[in-house]
């Protein structure tokens, strides 16, 4: 390999394009966007994740986002991010804003953003997903009881959760909407990183985008609660960094 770039990515079935199911992978596919590279993609399942790659990686608890590079195999969002600032980050940075600043953003989005969103969004992943990793993802996530996957699946058709859930969900991004209320009254470009964005942005979009798997939850980033949340978000697309139709389908 050449300064050419393989990136694992998650979906449903191995070999389709789209959707995206990881939130992960959306980090690594900004990061990448932003620093200008570009990477031959390779969608796989997480049953093809489960067999395929952990033989190809020797590596039985990969995850993905991986990528396969001049240097090899590097498994992590964050560890890729750090690999493709060291080789590519010398112009634009994707710590420009600092690296714990970063940290702390992706932290924040898995530990208080996230478990408000999950209960939308991991149902209907099951949903979206081949056999074989339907089965896997049952194993893995529920111990094996699909009597309570079937049970978290029924709740999407739940208008009273689902509006429970898209209270407590935009409740958390008001820090979002209070950050960026910050960064408009000062007149700063609105991104969470200082003037450009940085990866801490793209680790809270990941979220975004993997909303996109299920209609309820992509709502939840469309309120007219959070309208500088909206504003952000449309940052992403004028920037070039990621386009529309590359997000998820909502079901
Ligand atoms: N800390 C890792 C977490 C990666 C991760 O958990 N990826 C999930 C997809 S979102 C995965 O590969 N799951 C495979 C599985 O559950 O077996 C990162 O930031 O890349």
């Amino acid at each position: 390999m050449t300064g050419g770039i393989t990136l694992y990515e998650l979906v449903g079935t191995t070999g389709e394009s789209r959707p995206q199911f990881s939130h992960h992978v959306w980090k690594t596919k900004l990061a990448l966007a932003y620093l200008g590279k570009s990477a031959e993609s390779i969608p796989l399942s997480f049953h093809s994740i489960r067999t395929e790659l952990a033989e190809k990686t020797s590596n039985p608890k990969v995850t993905v986002p991986t990528i396969v590079c001049d240097e090899g195999i590097i498994t992590d969002s964050w560890a890729i991010a750090e690999y493709l600032e060291k080789k590519y980050g010398a112009e634009k940075s994707l710590f420009s804003s600092g690296k714990s600043f970063s940290k702390f953003l992706e932290q924040w989005a898995l530990d208080t953003l996230a478990p408000e969103l999950r209960p939308l969004i991991g149902p209907t992943v099951y949903n979206r997903i081949d056999e074989p990793s339907q089965a896997y993802y049952v194993q893995s996530r529920v111990g094996g009881d699909i009597s309570k996957m079937d049970a978290m699946v029924a709740k999407l058709s739940d208008a009273s959760f689902v509006a429970a859930q898209t209270t407590a969900a935009r409740a958390r991004l008001q820090l979002i909407e209070d950050f960026l209320t910050y960064k408009k009254s000062i007149g700063a470009p609105l991104w969470l990183g200082d003037g450009v964005p940085c990866h801490g942005d793209f680790c809270v979009f990941g979220w975004y985008a993997f909303s996109g798997v299920n209609a309820d939850a992509t709502k939840i980033w469309e309120s007219d609660s959070l309208p500088l949340v909206h504003e952000w978000l449309e940052g992403f697309f004028k920037a070039g960094l990621v386009k529309k139709e590359d997000l998820p389908t909502p079901v």
